[in-house]
């Protein structure tokens, strides 16, 4: 394990594919990795691309990828479930986009997939991120798909969140009543050369001077066309700026800290959980509980309370504070 923390630490790609998997399926050596790498942390900035299956995520990241290297900076990509039901097994297309990419040794690309992961999928993608940081990755993209309830906190992640919308998502106000809408820095309308794009960028510039007046930062708001390339450098130029921004205050740290002690509460949450079904599955009583509550013998409000109070269970650590 040390072995591969320093090799991941020298940048070896071959070191953070293994390390970013050891966290996917939990290993118990894990801890002590993120542990040995953690002084290395903090170098990356981060970039959120989110918005509804099929807007055009992963071309808009292969852009700024682009852009990125041409500005000197190493790349890391996280494709979060990009197999997304609704375009049809697009990983296939998202490694043909990215093609040009895999044989830049300066950019390390990873799909990661929901469905399958071990644990949460939120504390595995913080996780990965810092593993790219620490094997000196100067930008990270992390392509989510969201469309109101994300899946993903994708404002958990990074430093600047791109929302993508399309022409054909449709209503701008739908979006903004779907929550799309507070957690981005920087709007892109993509698919510009569709009908109705114009009229999209308008209705969203008018939500947002309507919702925030006097906010230090107005998201912008983008068109682009991202299998031309049109629009997208000026989409680069505003997550500079909004990079910038952050930096020139003490946003971007603040922002930062209070992720750190989020990834916290989701670790704690998550081991506890996966210690608590340890138990259920070890302890006769509880299992008995528990398969009274699967025949609808008993209710699973009273079996948990019940699972609560057990002695096989050591929470009295963990009774609520009044
Ligand atoms: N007309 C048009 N098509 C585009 C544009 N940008 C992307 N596309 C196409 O839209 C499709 C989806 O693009 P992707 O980049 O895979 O979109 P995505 O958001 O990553 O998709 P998922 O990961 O499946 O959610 C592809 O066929 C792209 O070629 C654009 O600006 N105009
Ligand atoms: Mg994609």
């Amino acid at each position: 394990m040390l072995q591969l923390a320093e090799q991941l630490l020298n940048g070896e790609k071959r070191a953070l594919s293994r390390a970013i998997s050891l966290l996917e399926r939990g290993d118990a050596q894990a801890p002590a990795l993120m542990g040995r790498i953690h002084p290395h942390v903090g170098g990356a900035y981060t970039v959120g691309v989110t918005g509804p299956p099929g807007a055009g995520k992963s071309t808009l990241i292969a852009r700024l990828a682009e852009s990125f290297r041409g500005a000197g900076s190493s790349v890391g990509i996280l494709a979060v479930d990009p197999s997304s039901p609704y375009s049809g097994g697009a990983l296939l297309g998202d490694r043909i986009r990215m093609e040009l990419h895999y044989l830049d040794p300066n950019v390390f690309i990873r799909s990661m997939a929901t469905r399958g992961s071990h644990g949460g999928l939120p504390r595995v993608i913080k996780g990965a991120v810092r593993l790219l940081d620490a094997a000196g990755k100067d930008v990270i993209l992390v392509e989510t798909v969201g469309v109101g309830q994300t899946e993903l906190d994708i404002m958990g992640v990074a430093d600047t969140v791109a929302v993508v919308l399309v022409p054909e998502a449709g209503d701008a106000i739908q979006t903004l009543k779907a929550g799309l809408m507070e957690i981005a820095d920087v709007y892109v309308v993509n698919k510009a050369d569709r009908p109705g794009s114009q009229r999209m960028a308008a209705n969203i510039t008018a939500s947002l001077s309507m919702s925030g007046a006097n906010l230090p930062w107005t998201p912008p708001v983008l068109p682009t066309r991202a299998v031309t390339g049109e629009g997208c450098d000026a989409l680069f130029q505003q997550i500079l700026g909004h990079r910038d921004f952050l930096t020139q205050s003490s946003r971007l740290e603040e922002r930062r800290a209070r992720r750190r002690s989020q990834e916290l509460l989701e670790i704690l949450q998550e081991e506890l959980g996966r210690r608590l079904k340890e138990r259920v599955n070890d302890s006769p009583r509880l299992a008995q509980l528990m398969a009274r509550v699967r025949d609808s013998d008993l209710d699973p409000y009273s079996a948990a309370l019940e699972m609560l109070e057990d002695a096989s269970l050591p929470l009295a650590a963990l009774e609520p504070i009044p």
